[in-house]
């Protein structure tokens, strides 16, 4: 019933957008995936109803962007996956445009002149439901019925957003029979695993969080060991890595064999290993943009390292923009390998403090901002440090900030970091922490570097022995 009240909402909404003359269409949307997803979908829609518009892509909808867009001489604002959280200042700065807000992050609760459409106002899960790019979706749909070609646009988007878990849910569900109707998406059931067309399969193994397989996740060593005990090699004839997709049957049910019995034990349910593939019929074998996950991750970096325009014309289908996002995703992991490098080099040096506990990395100029929580991340997940180590990642911004990125090795429920992060800033009087409990981080000025790292250490150090004494 809700779901039907929300497509006559959207089908409301699509007509109040057509009656309105003479339209010039500013277009806003999210800096990530789904952002990006949301802003192909919402073009390829204003370009077919032949409609003149402009777009810009944020991180975040805050006073100056508005007052920006204010000044600009277009009647009609769109924006996609996001805005829902900021109805009243849109309103109060884009007073005399007609402003159409399709998202899906948790609503401010008012009522006002904005043409807001957003699934929590009608009982359904923005979480998990629908993605900001399938309302845009169903939108443009709603618009014309040739939009449907661009259904697995709002399944990339959805996927980018974590809302696929052992398959799809309520709207997305919907959306996936639509990508596959209109040919677009092809499912498949096996090892969901990431990078089963673009990387070499031991490397799948050894980066493989779902399904996590004991001894073998976090070591290439452990993943090569296991392959040879199956019998699978790692190269092809040529000398070549083999790739997940390179494998033939039997040696998939080896592999699925192999993994189930390394998680007997210790997993919950070690045999709940298979999962859903989502692979894209217009895409060339190996190439990242064949399987939508890898699709996803794609447009992640191109957001992460601001290049959207990219991102949203290889949804579009432009060859040529294609090849320079792969490009640019190459170049992306080129500079991790180097900020790998020199991360593994400077150990034992004043540039990284390793305590038991925590770990210090003071990069300083020597990685990219748009690095160094990514490389956090595999630090913390590479088997260097204990499980409860807090590992602490600072480099310098070319605005003269330090961006800081802290991870945790393992999980523990009880930490968050966030709180962690609120109290030293607090101390050092600046900065705002944002992020999740396990993944959080900071801007800091760059004058603060020492006192950053002492008053960083004094609570470190008072959380181990908090720890330890806990214990
Ligand atoms: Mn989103």
């Amino acid at each position: 019933m809700q779901v039907n009240e929300f497509k006559r909402h959207i089908e409301k909404q699509v007509e109040i957008f057509k009656n309105l003359q003479n339209k010039h269409v500013r277009v806003i949307s999210h800096l990530d995936c789904d952002g990006l997803t949301s802003a192909a979908i919402i073009i390829k829609a204003l370009l077919r109803a032949n409609l003149n518009f402009s777009t810009t892509i944020v991180k975040q909808i805050d006073i100056t962007l508005l007052d920006e867009l204010s000044k600009e001489n277009y009647n009609c604002y769109i924006f996609t996956d996001l805005g829902s959280g900021y109805l009243s200042l849109i309103s109060e700065k884009l007073e005399s445009k007609a402003v159409f807000v399709l998202d899906h992050h948790k609503p401010e609760d008012v009522q006002n002149r904005i043409h807001h459409t957003n699934p929590h106002n009608f009982g359904i899960d923005g979480g998990k439901d629908i993605s900001g790019a399938g309302v845009t979706y169903l939108f443009a749909k709603k618009l014309n019925e040739e939009n449907k070609d661009m259904a697995h646009l709002a399944i990339i988007g959805a996927i980018g957003d974590i809302q696929e878990g052992k398959g799809f849910h309520g709207l997305n569900k919907e959306i996936l029979e639509d990508a596959i109707q209109s040919g677009k998406i092809e499912v498949k059931k096996g090892l969901g695993m990431f990078g089963s067309q673009t990387k070499p399969l031991h490397k799948v193994l050894e980066f493989s969080t779902d399904p996590y397989i004991p001894g073998v996740t976090g070591s290439e060593q452990g993943a090569i060991k296991f392959l040879n005990e199956l019998g699978i090699s790692i190269k092809d004839q040529d000398g070549k890595y083999k790739k997940l997709i390179h494998l033939n049957e039997q040696d998939i049910k080896k592999l699925t064999t192999g993994i189930i019995l390394k998680r007997l034990g210790s997993e919950k349910n070690p045999e709940d290993i298979l999962g859903n593939i989502y692979l894209l019929t217009d895409e060339l074998e190996e190439s990242p943009t064949k399987d939508a996950r890898e699709f996803s991750t794609l447009l992640n970096s191109c957001g992460r390292l601001r290049k959207p325009s990219l991102g949203i014309g290889t949804c579009l289908g432009n060859k040529k923009i294609k090849k320079e996002a792969v490009a640019l995703l190459s170049e992306y992991k080129q500079e991790l390998i180097k900020s790998l490098n020199w991360f593994y080099s400077k150990r034992g040096s004043p540039r990284i403090i390793e305590e038991d506990g925590y770990t210090i990395i003071n990069a300083e100029e020597n990685i990219k901002d748009t690095i160094i929580g990514t490389l956090a991340s595999i630090v913390s997940r590479s088997n260097i440090y204990r499980p409860g180590t807090i590992i602490v990642s600072m480099a310098n911004t070319i605005d003269g900030n330090i961006k800081i990125s802290l991870r945790l090795v393992g999980t523990n429920k009880e930490l968050d970091l966030r709180e962690f992060v609120k109290k030293i800033t607090k101390k050092l009087g600046v900065g705002e922490a944002g992020g999740h409990k396990q993944a959080c981080g900071c801007l800091i000025p760059q004058e603060k570097e020492e006192e950053f790292i002492k008053i960083s250490e004094e609570i470190l150090k008072k959380m181990m022995m908090e720890e330890t004494i806990g214990k």
